[in-house]
């Protein structure tokens, strides 16, 4: 990538490179708090990134080049920003006030998104307080949702973050993977009568999902044994009326969406009725209260106090200039487990593209892979090679002040690990420290830390409903600036599209018994090896 703020940062890379965050601590004393900035409810701690004051200012002349404050608007104006599928981008309005206006085609779509609220919050209290009776009028008692990728990442991820908030005599189950596996095990210890299925996809044609769903009405009508029975068992989340009326799923039980929703982007959708059942309406509220709040602060905050815009510019400098092909993930809170699986796709779906928006090549490295464990877990495993291997490994730490879970001192030997690993990183341990502890020569080099690797913190009071639509929206919008710099489309996903169809091709030649394979040499040696041997 070349421009006159992409050559300033190489040139200036060149002479930070090997700049010691020990040093730059040493000579700053209020570096600590000055790379610091806390807005929305979150504390977010860049002072361990290798950035000097300069680096930023580099940074922002390159987003200013890249007319990011422009493409800003575009998004939140409803501009067909995501050009592939020539569609709007606009997540943001599944979360505005029900004041607001934004529109699509000159059609304000914020009411639109507040009717399926509204039933949808309607729907949820009912199943709650044991209103919705299954069809041998029993209560519901257990909800499986049936979706894949953003139809399911974000709906278990947010189950998973919020359980402190659930409705605890209520049971829920996630079923994504095609491997009946994951179905059959979801439902063993389940009665049918009192079990909802949430058919979650937005295309409703998805192999995986609509496979789980047939699957799961067969086992359902085993029980129940009247179609009847359907109506009480099954709910849809979709944008496509027609296949959810074939399915056999009354479109009064059907919760809409829109093609201005990406499927990564939509967990606060009515692909979100499965969190709503969860923690109720009121609690989906505060989610949305969240994501809202930090939309609002990534559109109107300067460059420099804001947070996504920051986070973003960051990634790029260590990717980009550092050569860093990664980022771990490390959430100090086992509930947010889901959380890196999350992000996983938000970010490496959104920015895994090779060409710009004209279509020629990147000529930069784009998306990082993202991945994580939470703390401390990690520490125990593959901190090892954050710590002391050859490659260069930023690390985002979220922490929170306050626990779910009180139990003696654990929350604060959590936090303590969780600042001890930030500052490890960064600081290390020199040869003469090690020395200086008795070590043996020999062992000096082993047990020496170079540090110099770089790490966010993030902290925030407590992790309830709003606080995670805010870390949420957070990344989303760090993932959208990148895609600006680099100029590509975080909206569209090409190569899932390719494995839908490729999967297809290929499960027609498995049940046949000798048709012509015309793959390559390995491809028909593995299908004709399963072939022969499938059960
Ligand atoms: C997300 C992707 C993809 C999608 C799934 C499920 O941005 O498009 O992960 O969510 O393929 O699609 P359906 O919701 O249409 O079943």
């Amino acid at each position: 990538m070349s421009s006159r703020a992409w050559e300033a940062l190489k040139q200036h890379h060149a002479e930070v490179k090997d700049v010691h965050l020990r040093e730059l601590f040493a000579k700053d004393e209020g570096r600590g708090t000055r790379f610091a900035v806390e807005a929305c409810g979150l504390y977010v701690d860049f002072s361990k990134q290798r950035i000097t004051s300069r680096t930023l200012e580099l940074l922002f002349s390159l987003a200013a080049e890249r007319a990011l404050g422009q493409r800003i608007e575009a998004m939140f104006k409803g501009e067909r920003i995501n050009i592939t599928e020539d569609r709007a981008v606009l997540h943001v309005a599944l979360r505005a006030p029900k004041t607001a206006t934004i529109s699509v085609d000159g059609v304000n779509v914020v009411p639109q998104v507040h009717a399926v609220l509204g039933r949808m919050g309607e729907f949820a209290e009912r199943v709650r307080s044991g209103r919705w009776l299954g069809y041998t009028g029993k209560r519901i008692k257990n909800v499986v949702n049936i979706g894949i990728g953003g139809s399911d990442l974000g709906p278990v991820m947010a189950y998973e973050a919020l359980r402190a908030y659930t409705q605890r005599d209520l049971t829920f189950r996630f079923v994504s993977n095609v491997d009946g596996t994951d179905l059959a095990e979801a439902t063993r210890d389940l009665d049918a009568a009192e079990t909802l299925f949430i058919v979650a996809s937005k295309t409703f044609t998805t192999q995986e999902t609509m496979m789980n769903a047939a699957s799961a009405r067969a086992w359902s009508l085993a029980s129940l044994k009247d179609d009847a029975s359907v109506a009480k068992h099954f709910v849809a989340v979709s944008t496509n009326e027609a296949e959810v009326k074939k399915f056999g799923i009354d479109p009064a039980n059907m919760f809409g969406f829109w093609d201005w929703v990406g499927g990564r982007y939509s967990m606060e959708s009515a692909i979100g009725l499965s969190t709503m059942l969860a923690v109720g309406p009121s609690g989906f509220a505060q989610l949305l209260q969240g994501f809202h709040t930090m939309d609002e602060h990534f559109r109107s905050t300067p460059f420099e106090k804001n947070l996504p815009v920051l986070m973003g510019l960051l990634g790029v400098w260590n990717s980009d200039f550092f050569g860093a092909h990664t980022l771990a993930v490390l959430p100090y809170d086992q509930y947010l487990k889901r959380f890196p699986a999350y992000l996983q796709q938000l970010t490496m779906e959104s920015n895994g593209k090779r060409v710009t928006l004209g279509g020629a090549d990147v000529k930069a490295g784009t998306g990082a892979v993202y991945w994580g464990e939470p703390g401390t877990n990690g520490q125990h495993s593959f901190y090892q090679l954050i710590h002391q291997g050859t490659r260069l490994v930023p690390c985002d730490f979220v922490g929170f002040m306050k626990s779910h879970n009180p139990l003696g001192n654990h929350h604060d030997v959590l936090m303590a690990n969780l600042f001890a690993q930030g500052e490890a990183l960064a600081f290390g341990k020199t040869a003469e420290q090690v020395r200086a502890e008795g070590v043996a020569e020999k062992l000096v080099p082993h047990r020496t830390f170079p540090g110099n690797r770089p790490s966010t913190t993030i902290l925030a009071e407590r992790l309830d409903p709003a606080t995670l639509g805010t870390l949420v929206a957070l990344y989303e919008h760090a993932t959208y600036t990148q895609s600006v710099i680099w100029d590509i489309n975080a909206f569209d996903q090409w190569g899932v599209e390719l494995g839908k169809v490729l999967a297809k091709r290929i499960g027609s030649e498995l049940e046949a018994t000798d048709p012509k394979l015309e793959h390559d040499s390995s491809t028909n040696a593995l299908v004709k090896r399963y072939r022969s041997r499938r059960g």
